[in-house]
């Protein structure tokens, strides 16, 4: 049974059972309405309130820092066009990515915010915003493996995050290394750091931050431009959906966008098609 309510004739429905269900008491944990109205345009869980899923460990992506607050670039970036679009109480919460979709998807959140690349298997699943940042899939090691390009995995085992884009892109093209699947990069690097496992594979800038971490070396890196981040919503959220594009697309206009970026990815390639349209010129970006 999904808790999804429906528009138009049910929303009348749905609000009388929202009331019943407040004034009764026994709301729970049920979503309150996720239609909208007048207090609550986006049909948000609680209005005013964005609840995002996010990751706790993708640094500089998404992130817990010490005192337990979500950063990084996609945490900045959404906070930021969140405001635009009039929503300033944004509380994230920590997931497996293998859930985070499922959990968007059924409206336990409202969004889904953690480098998550658009792709249209997941569209089968969520609706996306705009995308906001296209890179690539890194497999790092340790100084010591030996491996030193993709071929350099036959035989090799090779850890993934389960349900992300680099366990379908290893399922298919590194049929030759062994896969481990693990719930988060944490424990993944954690086995590559105690040799239970040879190598894991994760996005570009994750990777360069635990190799900074933890003394590791990139050993691949497979373009992912086909597939860039977005914003996941539960499917029809239309008009929160056009509220986050409209925000986004300010950010970058305003150079709001450039200025996480750098902030976030030092010294990593600028790519143009997020920039102020006055910073576009018709030179294709630095290749890597
Ligand atoms: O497809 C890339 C995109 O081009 C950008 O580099 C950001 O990361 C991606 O969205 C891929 N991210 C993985 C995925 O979507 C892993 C997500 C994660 O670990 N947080 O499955």
């Amino acid at each position: 049974m999904t808790k999804r309510l429906n528009f138009r004739p049910g929303v009348i429905v749905a609000a009388a059972v929202a009331t019943l269900l407040a004034l009764s008491g026994c709301g729970g944990s049920t979503p309150a309405s996720s239609s909208t109205s007048a207090e609550n345009p986006y049909g948000l869980i609680q209005a005013g309130t964005v609840r995002v899923a996010s990751l706790g460990d993708s640094k500089p992506y998404t992130f817990a820092d010490a005192q337990g607050n979500f950063t990084g670039f996609d945490v900045e970036l959404f906070k930021d066009v969140a405001h635009r679009a009039g929503v300033d109480n944004v509380v994230f919460t920590g997931q497996d990515f293998s859930g985070l979709l499922a959990a968007v998807a059924n409206g336990q959140f409202d969004v889904g915010v953690a480098a998550i690349g658009i792709t249209d298997k997941r569209k089968e699943t969520v609706d996306f915003s705009d995308g906001y940042l296209a890179g690539y899939l890194t497999v790092i090691t340790t100084k010591t493996s030996g491996i030193t390009d993709a071929n350099g995995l036959s035989g090799k085992r090779l850890g993934v995050v389960q349900g992300t884009l680099q366990e379908a892109y290893a399922v298919k093209n590194f049929t030759s290394a062994n896969l481990v699947r693990f719930p988060d990069n944490n424990t993944a690097i954690a086995a590559v750091n105690s040799g239970s496992v040879d190598a894991h594979f994760l996005d570009y800038e994750a990777a360069k931050a635990y190799q900074e971490q933890h003394g590791l070396v990139s050993a691949a890196d497979i373009p992912s431009f086909d597939a860039p981040a977005g914003f996941a919503v539960a499917k029809g959220k239309t008009a929160f959906k056009e509220a986050l594009n409209k925000g986004l697309a300010e950010a970058m206009e305003d150079g709001t966008w450039k200025k996480l970026y750098q902030k976030w990815f030092p010294g990593s390639p600028m790519p143009e098609q997020y920039l102020p349209k006055a910073e576009q010129t018709a030179t294709p970006a630095p290749s890597k």
